[in-house]
């Protein structure tokens, strides 16, 4: 498939690369990589994010070639879907971006939805910014330095700065390649984990003060809502990591993170260590996600919500989620990691 894939990309001129909405490191850096691989192979490439791009990665080379608005697609050739398991997930444009002569969509999620014929789909590769590597290798084209900090930042991101269970020997070698190309280790983890801005350490305060443990310390849990982001000044964007914390907590086999949205529906995202597979959970609830890592969208009660959480949850941790819980059926998928 990676052969069709590269004749596509060889034989078109017009390029469309766009990612999903609350854009993540792997989504960002595979972008901009894919646009530097264009550049450099003499195409049209335009950028296209519906959200803003969280400030940490503003440092990325070719930032500020992402666009925000979506112009007439009929000047693209082909559009390349990246870390998308479905086109809905790139936001409202995603008719018109479907519409393109040719979808290229590369991504790594379980729950991929077969969204076109000319797609790149690996559930073990750690991130869309590894897979980009198969196509660079066939592509024939060399690896700037503005290509390898943005796949690094990619693979580094999903892996949770080479810590999770995706992160195999071959996505290790990946990294070296890419620092022997000009990525440096240091300078982009220092970006991306110690730039944090003091609203989000003041968020963090205020969600580890909801957090409560369940199951004998394997669930732990921690809630944010729409009060406390604005007594804080705080964005969306500032909540990123914080279920991590939980995660991070000993005995945890599962951390749990409810946040309150705009428009009140409840954004869950649903980290574990060890077996239990949270990828089911969100599932269940209509979302998606690894593993080890997911998230689902429900309206309604908190504790109700709460309460199916944790049934679906102590089915994941005896490795026997069921996918049918009577879930809202307007519950639709968020992914985060
Ligand atoms: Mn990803």
């Amino acid at each position: 498939m990676v052969k069709r894939i590269v004749e596509v990309i060889r034989a078109c001129q017009s390029f469309l690369v766009v990612f999903h909405v609350r854009p993540d490191g792997d989504a960002i850096g595979s972008g901009l990589a894919m646009y530097h691989i264009l550049r450099d192979l003499g195409k049209d490439v335009t950028v296209f994010s519906q959200d803003e791009i969280p400030r940490v990665y503003s440092f990325l080379p070719g930032i500020e070639a992402v666009s925000h608005t979506l112009g007439p697609v009929e000047r693209f050739d082909a559009v390349i879907l990246l870390d998308c398991s479905e086109l809905d997930r790139v936001g409202t444009e995603a008719p018109r971006i479907g519409s393109i002569g040719y979808v290229i969509n590369i991504d790594h999620h379980i729950s991929n939805q077969n969204v076109s014929e000319l797609a790149l789909i690996d559930t073990d590769s750690s991130s869309t910014g590894e897979l980009l590597f198969r196509l660079i290798e066939e592509l024939r084209c060399g690896i700037s330095k503005d290509i390898a900090v943005n796949l690094y930042t990619a693979i580094l991101t999903d892996t949770g700065a080479f810590r999770y269970s995706n992160t195999k020997a071959d996505t290790l070698r990946l990294a070296a390649a890419l620092i022997e190309k000009g990525a440096e280790p240091h300078i982009i983890a220092q970006k991306i984990y110690e730039s944090k801005p003091i609203v989000q350490m003041r968020l963090m305060e205020c969600a580890l003060g909801t957090l409560e443990m369940d199951m004998g310390g394997k669930v732990g849990a921690i809630l944010l809502d729409q009060n406390m982001m604005k007594e804080r000044g705080a964005k969306p964007e500032h909540t990123e990591g914080l279920v991590d914390m939980v995660r991070s907590i000993e005995g945890v086999e599962v951390a749990i993170f409810y946040y309150e949205m705009p428009d009140h529906q409840y954004k869950i995202s649903l980290r574990s260590k060890g077996a239990a597979n949270v990828e089911q959970v969100a599932r269940a609830l209509g979302g998606g996600g690894h593993v080890n890592a997911a998230a689902c969208r429900v309206a309604g009660n908190i504790g109700e919500i709460k309460e199916t959480l944790r049934t679906l949850v102590c089915l994941s941790l005896k490795g026997a989620c069921e996918a049918d819980t009577g879930a809202p059926a307007d519950a639709s998928y968020w992914r985060d990691s």
